[in-house]
């Protein structure tokens, strides 16, 4: 095989010939766009070699794969992701530099891949990273939408959306797979008959719609392996011609292609909240069906009909239970297509597929109307009610007369089938995302499962790749790491602990902060240059990014901040270190609530602005259109992480451990991975406050809570509240958080009032905060922290997440000894 070394000067003239060749340009008149083209599809050729070679290797090795199945990769960019995980930083860096070209310019150029809302989109990109480099073969599958995530614009202080068309300036790093494509089939009806004492299935007068792979390659850090992202686009097999033209059938010939390609058309933008609409269910079937025809036609290529063996050869994974019809649809497929019995299908279906479950809140529990799927999908309707079937025999033996309750753990009932249940009953594996979550669903959310197959539930700490959110995003802070305990800690996290002691050494702590402040100069400019708005580098910097929900609590910052700022107003002695909070986050396009929030917050920041002296000592900037490129600016500049969400919502979080992994302190609840933080760091070195999850839990039985107590006898709060509505806000609007105000007081036909305890926790996060301001006055005090916090970070890296994953479900082989 002719390998090609990508020194420097290769590198150089790679460059300057595909200008040269595609663009009929010379570096000097070239775009930022035909330089970006020009390096990315540098680095592809690079890639593409290992590409071809990894390939091999798993056919030859025989491997077991993994398919990772989700409908959400946030991917982010990945050109210099690429390049580091090549080891080749230092050569691209030096080639463009003689080229006289900025790198920082051209990376700009790369439209990001949003395919995904928040944390769960973002978590199976991470593992992406980790599997890559710790050589595990893997394919991710998901659906390529034409259009991500929408883009976040604050218009007049609110969140006006615009469509992502990510696609439009094409994109270096898919490859169509035509040899791959197939057919899924929607509606219709099965035809049941009996052949030789076997019931035959033949799903008749169907619609077809092609489904063709794009893959992208994975490239893992300093390996030969190179794994597949493939996403499925919806194509209509309706080919337009003149005859529908000359026949009037035109317009009628192009809405039908143009319904069938309408399923990969866009990311549904709600985070954590289940609507049952026909389109989604469309995308869910589309891609898991694909998926699973590849899978099956992959393994008779290496393997012959042997299907026994598929639970040695493949596992698949399903990303919460948005895939879950890859359950029903290897049912078919074994049974209609490979001709094998129930007890054999349901045998390999059980061992070959595992489960994570992402949250606990209710609303984003999937059901499909059982009429529905009948409808789009016949045959896997008939299969589910066969399960729900044998599923209910088997509780119903086991929990003899408790129908409630078997009723609740059925997959299908009331005319609805529920993902979760398809899930765990069906899967050999129902993962939970942090330990504390792991414990809420086996005495919570699944507890009656729990109690008939205790053996399937796990709990695996979510994880970060480092690659990305330490090595990429701070490279300063990389070397300085480098510099102190080696590089030993790239490949085994755990190693980076070596840099607690640094935290007691003056002169480290020094560099420390200084590289801290750079990154602070770095957003700083960053605010400037896309909104326009200046923030003074001398103050503390405090972030909240993530999607706005009300479990999260942006109400309980934002809430305090205007306390601040009446203490500030009220009191002319008033001091405080000065803070800049920075807000980023989007909301669902109908989530209404959360859009007054983000109102709230802009109009906060502008009454600041208006104070002379309140804005001496507070600023409120909400970052606009939050995503992975703003994060990676955002994060390492951070010196105060807020984690509000009430105890016991928040499954795991991710950004907790991506700020503290760049030396921000904690503020937050005992929920999700903070409790694993807080264990890593000790009390000494995060701010913990509020309720517990058990408290939280309990007090939702108990329903007593009435937030109206504390608004009588705290001042403060109630000043705060009143200010939402009397005008002090939004004096052009001053009913527009009527709604707002209400929530957090009254209780409303099916919901309670201030459902996640936010008066209920604020007088203990507003003395927590008091504490924050107090040690960010001393330095060495903060400094300190600030580097336990980076280097107990290390087993937050998703490399240990994977290696648990593999260890405990996946039980592959990885390709190169580790
Ligand atoms: C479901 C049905 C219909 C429409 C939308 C949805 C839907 C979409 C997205 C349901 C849930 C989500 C996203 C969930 C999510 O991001 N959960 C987060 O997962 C992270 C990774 O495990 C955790 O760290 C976070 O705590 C958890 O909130």
């Amino acid at each position: 095989m002719p390998t090609t070394t990508f020194d420097k000067e290769s590198i150089k003239a790679s460059i300057v010939g595909k200008l040269q060749r595609y663009n009929g340009r010379t570096i000097k008149e070239a775009s930022n766009q035909q330089i970006y083209r020009a390096l990315a599809s540098t680095v592809r050729d690079q890639i593409m070699q290992k590409w071809m070679i990894s390939r091999q290797e798993r056919k030859t090795s025989k491997a077991k794969r993994l398919y990772y199945l989700s409908v959400e990769f946030l991917m982010g960019r990945s050109l210099y992701c690429n390049i580091l995980n090549l080891v080749s930083t230092d050569a691209y860096q030096q080639a463009l530099k003689e080229l006289d070209i900025n790198i920082d310019d051209v990376l700009k150029e790369e439209p990001e891949p949003a395919l995904g809302n928040g944390g769960l989109g973002r978590l199976a990109a991470c593992f992406m990273d980790s599997l890559a480099s710790l050589d595990l073969p893997t394919m991710g599958c998901s659906i390529r939408y034409e259009y991500g995530l929408f883009r976040q614009k604050i218009i007049d202080g609110q969140q006006v959306e615009l469509p992502d068309y990510w696609l439009g300036n094409g994109n270096v790093w898919e490859m169509p797979v035509m040899e791959d494509a197939c057919e899924v089939h929607f509606n219709g009806h099965v035809d049941m008959t009996e052949e030789n004492g076997r019931m035959t299935f033949v799903h008749r007068d169907y619609n077809t719609v092609e489904a063709i792979p794009y893959d992208m390659p994975i490239v893992g850090y300093d390996t030969s392996t190179v794994n597949s992202l493939r996403l499925w686009s919806a194509r209509s097999p309706k080919r337009m011609n003149l005859s529908d033209f000359g026949e009037g059938h035109y317009v009628q010939a192009a809405a039908e292609k143009e319904l069938a390609e309408a399923i990969s058309n866009i990311l549904y933008p709600e985070d954590k909240h289940y609507e049952g609409k026909l389109l989604r269910l469309k995308q869910q079937y589309f891609f898991t069906s694909a998926t699973l025809q590849y899978i099956l036609r992959d393994f008779k290529k290496l393997n012959g009909p042997d299907w026994q063996r598929l639970p040695e050869q493949v596992v698949i994974h399903i990303n919460d239970t948005h895939p879950g019809l890859a359950i029903p649809e290897l049912m078919r497929l074994l049974m209609d297509q490979e001709g094998l019995g129930w007890d054999e299908a349901q045998a390999i279906v059980s061992k070959t597929m595992a489960y994570t479950n992402h949250t606990i809140m209710a609303e984003a529990l999937e059901k499909w109307p059982e009429d529905m799927v009948r409808t789009l999908l016949p045959r896997i309707h008939m299969i589910l009610v066969e399960m729900n079937r044998r599923l209910c025999a088997r509780l119903w033996n086991h929990f003899p007369g408790q129908a409630e309750r078997v009723g609740k753990m059925a997959i299908i009932s009331y005319g609805q089938i529920h993902m979760a249940n398809l899930c765990v009953a069906m899967t050999f594996n129902t993962n939970g995302v942090s330990q504390l979550h792991g414990d809420i669903l086996k005495a919570e959310t699944f507890r009656d499962f729990h109690a008939v197959m205790p053996e399937k539930f796990s709990a695996i700490t979510n994880g970060i790749t480092h690659r990305r959110w330490l090595m990429a995003c701070n490279p300063k802070l990389t070397s300085l790491i480098n510099e102190s305990i080696g590089t030993d800690w790239i490949k085994d996290t755990s190693l980076l602990s070596n840099l607690a002691p640094f935290a007691d050494d003056a002169a480290f702590r020094e560099k420390f902060a200084a590289i801290k402040r750079e990154n602070k100069l770095r957003l700083t400019e960053y605010l400037k240059r896309q909104q326009g708005v200046t923030v003074d580098p001398d103050f503390m910097f405090d972030a909240q990014s993530k999607r706005l929900h009300e479990y999260k609590r942006q109400m309980l910052n934002a809430l305090h901040i205007l306390v601040l700022y009446n203490r500030i107003v009220n009191d002319a002695s008033f001091t405080m270190e000065p803070r800049a909070f920075i807000f980023g986050s989007k909301a669902a396009p109908g989530y209404n609530r959360a859009k007054q929030i983000i109102r709230f917050i802009n109009a906060l920041s502008r009454l600041i602005d208006a104070h002379p002296r309140a804005r001496q000592m507070l600023q409120v900037v909400f970052l606009e259109n939050y995503d992975v490129s703003s994060a990676q600016v955002l994060i390492p500049a951070t010196e105060l992480s807020e984690q509000l969400s009430t105890a016991s919502k928040e499954a795991s979080g991710t950004g907790n451990m991506k700020y503290m992994m760049n030396g921000a302190v904690t503020i937050g609840t005992m929920d999700g991975a903070n409790v694993e933080i807080s264990q890593q760091v000790g009390m000494d070195n995060i701010y913990i406050f509020g309720m517990r999850s058990d408290t939280v839990l309990d007090m939702y039985r108990d329903g007593t809570y009435n937030p109206m107590t504390i608004y009588e006898t705290n001042h403060e709060i109630r000043q705060a509240l009143t200010q939402l509505i009397d005008g002090t806000l939004l004096p052009e609007a001053p009913g527009a958080f009527q709604e707002l105000y209400h929530s957090l007081l009254m209780a409303d036909w099916g919901s309670l009032a201030d459902p996640y305890f936010v008066l209920k926790d604020f007088g203990s996060y507003s003395m927590a905060q008091q504490r924050v301001n107090q040690d960010y006055a001393d330095k060495d005090k903060w400094n300190r922290m600030a580097v336990i916090n980076t280097a107990m970070s290390g087993v937050f890296s998703s490399d240990r997440t994977i290696r648990e994953y593999n260890d405990t479900i996946w039980h592959m082989t990885p390709l190169h000894k580790h």
